[in-house]
């Protein structure tokens, strides 16, 4: 993909690279919390030192420049840089101003991420996403971010994964705050998405020049059995995972099937005027995506997800399906009329990598990642809108609740030592792009 102006990056985000979690004022987040739970995550691992990314982030910029990307995409973590009284944490906010600094220095433009899932604790004390007043907090901590960094970062996204934020976090309580109730799930995304439209005329406000959008992971669903019920289960998969969030970002309403078929009797409270609110214009959608799931109907009016047997699959026991990306990016173009201009802001693979001679042979990665630019590429052939693409992640990180097992990074990290390897990935990533600067 030689577009001159396509922007290659890697990513990360706060919670599971920075450590450092009673640093400079920062506050407890719901992961904190959450992870310190028994049970809750794998091996009872935290985000208590991770990366230790807050103290070794002067050579983490070095190497992400190392590598010849022409972005990165970070993460603010909220605690860290407001008290609970909503005044600026000003350690805190100067940790990512030296941060954004550098990046600016090294030539690198700066994809800056709002919330990537670390809410204060004490607002989880009040509610958290289940209580509206936290689209309003969220808006006001917007707008003190955005005042302090105005001019130094080239894209904003209000939230991470809303779909993570809420399902997982309030839906089945697989991650923070490990609420378990759908009719939760469904109002926390009302109020995150909420936030996310609060918030954006602070950005446009402060920070004019700056893109302004926010990111959604999709996924794939498709069927083995050709029947109307099967299909129709694949169906509202995709409508679960996709069009609950895009549908109220791009259409300004929730996509019909949701509340009635799929989750009856789970209508989130929206008052008038919140669809307007939510659906206003936004300058780009950052797509994450990683993997197909095989539906079948459950015989009533859901899905079940049945794993295919023989397909190449991940470190998670997700399935390599570069297609599903091209295609719906595609059917997201025919679906939604205003598709913005689209970002891949995540996409990667987790492997079992281990360094054997100062060497990490992830050749895995390295083909998984080929096949996902082919598959962009196609999608852009077939005329969709895409400016970038962001590998996930730039290092091995805090897999939420897998903890640090899964490893999902371009750069292997050791635990022990902190100690950052280049796997063949990263080296192959880099001749990629040098090649792509001779042409
Ligand atoms: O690590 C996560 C990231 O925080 C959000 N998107 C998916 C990644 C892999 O699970």
């Amino acid at each position: 993909m030689a577009r001159r102006d396509f922007i290659w990056g890697v990513a990360t985000a706060s919670y599971q690279i920075e450590g450092a979690v009673r640093a400079d004022g920062r506050l407890p987040s719901i992961w904190d919390t959450f992870s310190a739970e028994p049970g809750k995550v794998l091996h009872s691992d935290t985000g208590e030192v991770a990366c230790d990314h807050y103290h070794r982030w002067e050579s983490d910029v070095d190497l992400i420049a190392s590598l010849g990307v022409d972005a990165y995409r970070l993460s603010i973590a909220w605690p860290r840089v407001m008290d609970e009284k909503g005044r600026p944490n000003r350690r805190g906010l100067d940790f990512y101003k030296r941060l954004l600094d550098r990046l600016a220095a090294k030539g690198l433009r700066r994809f800056v991420t709002l919330y990537h899932w670390d809410l204060p604790q004490h607002l989880e004390d009040r509610g958290g996403w289940l209580n509206r007043d936290t689209a309003y907090r969220f808006s006001e901590y917007v707008d003190l971010v955005s005042r302090e960094y105005e001019g130094q970062v080239d894209a904003w996204a209000t939230l991470n994964e809303p779909w993570c934020s809420a399902y997982l976090g309030y839906g089945i309580g697989h991650h923070a705050p490990g609420l378990a109730n759908i009719r939760y799930a469904t109002q926390a995304m009302h109020h995150l998405l909420l936030g996310h439209g609060l918030a954006l005329p602070a950005l446009e406000r402060n920070d004019p020049r700056a893109k302004r959008g926010i990111v959604a992971n999709v996924g794939r669903g498709t069927t083995d059995r050709n029947t109307p019920a099967d299909c129709e289960a694949a169906r509202l998969y995709e409508l679960q995972h996709n069009d609950w969030v895009l549908g109220p970002l791009l259409k300004g309403e929730y996509p019909a099937g949701l509340f009635d078929t799929l989750w009856p009797g789970s209508l989130p409270l929206v008052l008038p005027g919140d669809m307007e609110i939510i659906g206003r214009p936004i300058d780009f959608l950052g797509i994450n995506y990683y993997f197909r799931s095989n539906l079948r109907s459950d015989g009533a009016h859901g899905f079940q997800d049945v794993p295919l047997e023989g397909v190449e699959r991940t470190q998670m026991g997700w399935e390599v399906y570069p297609q599903g990306l091209q295609d719906l990016l595609v059917g997201f173009k025919a679906r939604y009329a205003n598709l913005p201009p689209i970002y891949i802001t995540e996409n990667g693979i987790a492997s079992d990598d281990q360094v054997v001679d100062g060497e990490v042979d992830d050749s895995q990665r390295i083909s998984f990642l080929n096949r996902h630019f082919a598959a962009v590429a196609n999608a852009m052939d077939a005329g969709v809108d895409v400016r970038g693409y962001y590998v996930w992640s730039l290092m091995d990180n805090f897999e939420w609740a897998f903890g640090y097992e899964r490893r999902f990074g371009l750069v292997h990290i050791n635990y022990a030592t902190q100690a950052r390897t280049l796997k063949r990935s990263a080296k192959a990533l880099r001749a990629f792009l040098a090649e792509r600067e001779k042409t």
